[in-house]
């Protein structure tokens, strides 16, 4: 298997140097569960773990591997031991679930963000929803595009197609059935070749029938029609990356029931871009747009330039994010440099080796 067709390319190749040397392979995570991983490299596919000196050195979750992530291994007697994670791209996380403040990478060394919605009418197209996978989308580096699945269902399209232009902008929409293959096409072929694109939305809207749909087979099961509209029925439970025919890869994820959110306020800026088009004129630089004189958000409010919901997600999801920082630990980073501070060293000391 070709390094490229599998979404290889300088980023990685540039940050792979130092461990070629050390004699390792690259490979791709494809499928991972309770800590083995499928892992793809030229040499075909195999079943990988972390080594030893890994799990000493890890300090967090997103640590370690996950699907599309880009791994150094070493071939130790039939068995790949993964020895490093290599810097990614791209990511799509959310904080871990529970009271731990941890990042979870869904995905990684993502292009694309299908945000997958159902138009079978509730809450399966939820605008509110869809904002924050928005900001996740860009706060990790991919294109979001929103996919209204359904479409078979939906009796006004022309609304839904609405709805979501006023939470996306101009991001691509794409209406499709999985059930009878409306638009589907069309979506696949959006995809470029060695491209990677993640389905990520709530459980039952449909994204594994969509995968089912583009690859042209059943590679994965799918709920019964009367699991789809019960609340907390997950299908999926592990995420897994396939190949398409034209050459791009999609990974298949977990329905997951709220989007906690992971990252800084700086990731909303794009999601709500008119808000913070506003603030600019409002009279005090640190406006918070929750009563203020002279505050330009409230204006725009005002005038209907801003629905309510909208902007109340906003502060919602600000006041999240605002509360993740402060909780994310001096001490944390501190650890974080300090290991980054010593790779850098080391890949000094090599690359002075070589030279
Ligand atoms: N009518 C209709 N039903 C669909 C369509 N796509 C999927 N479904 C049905 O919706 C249900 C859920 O589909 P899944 O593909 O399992 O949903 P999922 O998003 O992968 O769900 P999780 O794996 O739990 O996250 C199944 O019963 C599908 O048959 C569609 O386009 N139209
Ligand atoms: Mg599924
Ligand atoms: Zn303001």
């Amino acid at each position: 298997m070709k390094l490229s067709t599998l979404g290889w390319n300088k980023f990685f190749e540039k940050n792979f140097e130092y461990l070629k040397i050390q004699g390792l392979m690259p490979g791709r995570v494809v499928k991972e569960s309770r800590h083995l991983y499928r892992v793809y490299c030229e040499e075909g596919q195999l079943q990988a773990e972390v080594s030893g000196h890994f799990h000493y050195t890890a300090v967090y979750k997103s640590d370690y591997p996950t699907v599309g992530d880009w791994v150094a291994l070493r071939i130790v007697d039939n068995t790949a031991m993964i020895e490093k994670v290599l810097p990614r791209s791209s990511a799509f996380s959310r904080k871990a679930a529970g009271d731990e403040t941890e990042e979870q990478v869904v995905a990684a060394n993502i292009d694309y963000l299908c945000i997958v919605c159902g138009l079978d009418g509730g809450r399966n197209f939820n605008l509110r929803g869809i904002e924050r996978y928005l900001a996740m989308a860009r706060e990790g580096g991919a294109q979001p595009v929103m996919v209204l699945n359904k479409v078979d269902l939906c009796t006004n399209r022309q609304q839904a197609l609405l709805q979501a232009r006023s939470v996306g902008g101009d991001i691509p929409v794409y209406l499709v059935s999985a059930l009878d293959g409306e638009g589907t096409g069309e979506l696949g072929m959006s995809f470029t070749t060695d491209s990677t694109v993640a389905f990520a939305g709530p459980s039952g809207v449909g994204k594994s029938a969509l995968i089912n749909k583009l690859m042209g087979e059943d590679v994965q099961a799918t709920g019964s029609q009367r699991d789809s509209d019960r609340r907390g029925r997950h299908t999926t439970t592990h995420k897994e990356l396939f190949f398409l025919e034209g050459g791009a890869m999609v990974i298949d994820t977990p329905g997951m029931r709220e989007l906690q959110l992971w990252g800084s306020e700086e990731g909303l800026e794009n999601t709500f871009s008119e808000i913070y088009k506003a603030a600019r004129n409002c009279r005090f630089r640190d406006c918070t747009h929750q009563g203020e004189p002279g505050c330009a958000v409230e204006e725009l409010l005002a005038e209907g330039g801003l629905e309510v919901e909208r902007y109340q997600n906003y502060l919602d999801m600000r006041a999240e994010l605002n509360y993740l920082e402060s909780r994310v630990s001096e001490k944390g980073r501190l650890e974080r440099k300090n290991r980054e501070k010593e790779l850098s060293r080391i890949t000094k000391k090599l690359n002075k080796e070589r030279d």
